[in-house]
């Protein structure tokens, strides 16, 4: 299974730089709200436990993870520092779940080629709530906090 060796939510703080000075903006979807609130808060406090100031995180909701694309669109040209997606699609019974999936995975790769800067994707496509529970704070850890980590690695850039 691909997180079984890639879970970086236990990550060794050392290596990670400092979020002080940084703004940072996190879309969130409210689909699927109960999981994403958990990775909007795993990625929240690793922020802040990264020296990330409060008023420097700055979230905003967006309806479905469809809208994301536009949500980090506008982020990105309000000049946060990085811009965190987060998303949960679940597979249901029609093909939505391959159009959004795909949409706001190029969508979100789009803007990471043109826009000012990076957006860290934090949308988790499951086939069901139990493998999304299990990536927002369960045996996978949390994708949010991750993706906090990743936004910080690339201010090295
Ligand atoms: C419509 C829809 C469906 C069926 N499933 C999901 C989902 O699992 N996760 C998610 O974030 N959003 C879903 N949506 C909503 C779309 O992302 C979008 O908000 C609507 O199609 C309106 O553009």
């Amino acid at each position: 299974m691909a997180s079984a060796n890639k879970n970086i939510s236990s990550y060794d703080d050392l290596n990670i730089p400092d979020g002080n000075d940084l703004r940072i903006a996190i879309v969130v979807a409210q689909w699927n709200q109960a999981i994403t609130n958990k990775l909007y808060i795993g990625a929240r406090e690793t922020l802040l436990k990264h020296n990330v100031v409060a008023e420097n995180i700055v979230k905003f909701n967006v309806p479905g993870s469809f809208e994301l694309i536009y949500g980090a669109s506008k982020a990105q040209a309000q000049n946060f520092d990085v811009v965190i997606a987060i998303g949960c699609i679940i597979q249901g019974e029609t093909r939505h779940f391959e159009f959004i999936s795909n949409a706001v995975t190029q969508g979100i790769k789009d803007l990471n080629l043109n826009g000012k800067s990076p957006v860290i994707f934090c949308v988790l496509t499951d086939d069901n709530i139990r493998q999304s529970q299990s990536r927002s704070g369960g045996k996978f850890g949390n994708k949010g906090v991750e993706a906090a980590i990743a936004a910080l690695k690339m201010i090295l850039l």
